[in-house]
Order: C-alpha cells, then structure tokens, then sequence
C-alpha cells in the first residue's frame, strides 16, 4: 500500500497537470467533504428552485409560454438528479443527502427563498438567476472532479435555454403596454440584489474560496464572478430600457467595469440562516414530496426484487 504521503503527492500533481480526479481516486478526505457540500447544496437548488417557477406553470399566460416553463422546470429536476447522482459517487447516499437538506444541515441558493409575485418573475428569474447560474456554472465545467464537471456540460447548455427563455419575456413585456412595463420593471427591482448574493459572500469573508481554488474546485472567486454577471448584465437591462435599481452603478473608465452598490449582506446572511421570506415554506414543501412519494420508492424497489428474482429463477431453470 502506498504511504499517505506520497498519494497526497499524486493527488496535488494530478490537480496541477489539470488532470480530473475520479471516483476510484484517492483524495484528501477534505477534498472529498467540499465536493459533497457544494454538489449536494447544487442539487438542493435546483430542486428546491423548481418551487417559485411550478408556482406560475398554471397561471402562465398562454400556450407556448407554458410549455417552455414546464420545459424549464423538468430541465431542474434533471439538474438535481445529474448532481445527486454525482455527490453519489463520494460515498454519500441519496438519503442521506435529503435527510440533509430536510434537518437544514445542507444548504441551498439563497436565491429560492423569495417569492414569485407576477408572471413578470418568470423572466426575471430566467434572465437573472439563469443568468448567474451559467455565469458560475461555465467554470465548473472545468472543475478538477470528473463526475461534477461532466454534469455540468449538459446543465450550462440546458441554462442557457432557460436564460433567454427569461429574457424574451422581459422584452415582450418591456416593449407591451406600460403596465406591463412597469411589471418588468418591479420584478427586477426585486430580483437584481438577491441575484447578486447569488454569488456569495465577498472574497474576505469567503471562508473555502481560498482551498477551493487551491485544488481548482473554484477557478475564479465570488467578488469576479459577480462583477463579471454585472458587467454582462448591466447592457441588456438598457436594451430592455429598464433601470437596474443601483443609484451608484457606473461605469469605470479605468477598470473597464462597473462599479455598483453595497450589497446588505445583513438581509443575505439572514436568508441564508433560515430567515427569508419563504424558507419555511420551501423546506415544508420539500419535505411533503419526499413523504408523500414514499410509495413511489417503495413500488419501485418492489419491482427490481420481483425483476431480479425472476431472472435469478430463469437462470436456475
Ligand atoms: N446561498 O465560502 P463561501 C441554480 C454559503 S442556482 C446560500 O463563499 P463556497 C438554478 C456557503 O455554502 C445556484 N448559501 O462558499 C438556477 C458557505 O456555507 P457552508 C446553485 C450560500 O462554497 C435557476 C458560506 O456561505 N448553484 O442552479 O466556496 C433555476 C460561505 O460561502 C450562498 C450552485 O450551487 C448562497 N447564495 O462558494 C434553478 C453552484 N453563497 O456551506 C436552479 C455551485 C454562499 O460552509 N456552488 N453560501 O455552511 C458554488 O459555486 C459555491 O458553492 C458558491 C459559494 C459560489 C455558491
């Protein structure tokens, strides 16, 4: 057996040669515990983030609009299963995963646990919260774990669908009537801050940013992932001819970027600790399916033993 030693050599030489690191690997048990927690907490968010949206597929105002939200929506429950399926291979159960996010252990975006008011929050959260999510998800394509970097490929390519489905309900309804207009325009009153928490804590007060990006878990920090959503952002809201609820955004000459306002990292660390507006709500709703499609579990694990059992019987004969 080789030493300790020289399979953390292995390791961080694999991480340096930009060489992925497999299930069957060996890894820092640390390594291991990061990959589970930010997964699973990915998994949790696109579950957990099918609720606001679900809300709407009946409301949702014609035909086609319909179809693409409800697209949309299956789209996140694949997400969830592609990353449940990845935490999986760390050495953790699908249980024990829910059992997680349930007891609150586990966290999940911030993001979900506001609540969607007006058709408008359909395309805000497309263009906004999809728009976040692919601007961090693109990195971790490349992520230094096979099994989450291969998921998310298929995920970034199905995000970008759910962007511009987003984005072509803000044009439709920026370029309506002005009450529709000014639906546009609440919506992204209340969703631009929440998605710029999307991104994290700043950089100083990131506690696994700087390990993260050590063993290229993370290859770029929350505070440049942020400004890079602001500064893609900021000109499709002038092409919408909204106004991002910023009184200090600006550009910067210098820095070729926007400077923007102080984020209340007091209202996100509240949200984050269980208090938002609709965390309760999530969780319970969360755990009603899981309870509720019990049977479902059971059914289908009653059928894999009768399905096994008759082919261990056709073998027998
Ligand atoms: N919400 O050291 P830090 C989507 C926690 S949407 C809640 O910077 P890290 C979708 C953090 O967990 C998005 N908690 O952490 C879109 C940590 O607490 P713990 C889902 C947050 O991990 C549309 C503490 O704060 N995407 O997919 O280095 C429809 C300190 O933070 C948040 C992902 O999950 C937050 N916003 O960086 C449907 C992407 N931010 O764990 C679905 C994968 C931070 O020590 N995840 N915290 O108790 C990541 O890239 C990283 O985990 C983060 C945070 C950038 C989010």
């Amino acid at each position: 057996m080789q030493n300790i030693a020289a399979l953390e050599q292995e390791f961080e030489s694999k991480i340096e040669r930009g060489i992925s690191i497999e299930p069957k690997d060996w890894m820092p048990e640390k390594y291991r515990k990061t990959h589970i927690r930010q997964i699973s907490q990915h998994a949790h968010s696109e579950i957990v983030g099918m609720l606001p949206e679900g809300n709407w597929i009946t409301r949702a105002p014609s035909l086609r609009r319909k179809v693409a939200l409800l697209a949309k929506v299956q789209d996140e429950a694949g997400h969830g299963l592609y990353l449940y399926s990845a935490a999986e291979t760390l050495g953790i159960s699908r249980d024990e995963l829910f059992e997680q996010l349930h007891s609150g252990k586990a966290k999940y975006s911030s993001i979900f646990n506001y609540p969607t008011l007006s058709w408008a929050d359909m395309g805000a959260i497309g263009w906004l919260v999809d728009g976040a999510a692919i601007i961090n998800q693109v990195m971790l394509t490349r992520t230094s774990y096979g099994p989450y970097a291969r998921a998310m490929v298929r995920i970034c390519k199905e995000e970008s669908f759910h962007q511009r489905q987003g984005y072509e309900i803000m044009l439709t309804l920026s370029k309506g009537t002005p009450e529709q207009k000014q639906m546009a325009q609440d919506s992204l009153n209340r969703w631009w801050w929440p998605s710029l928490m999307m991104f994290g804590p700043t950089d100083a007060e990131s506690t696994h940013t700087a390990q993260s990006m050590k063993w290229k878990i993370k290859l770029k920090t929350n505070d440049e992932l942020r400004q890079q959503f602001v500064d893609i952002t900021v000109p499709q809201a002038e092409i919408l001819g909204l106004t991002i609820p910023d009184p200090d955004l600006k550009w910067n000459e210098e820095r070729e970027q926007y400077d923007f306002g102080a984020i209340d990292w007091e209202e996100f660390w509240q949200v984050v600790k269980g208090h938002g507006p609709c965390n309760k709500e999530r969780i319970a709703a969360r755990k009603n399916a899981f309870e509720g499609g019990a049977w479902v579990r059971e059914a289908a694990i009653a059928h894999a033993e009768k399905k096994a059992a008759r082919t261990e019987l056709k073998k027998a004969v």
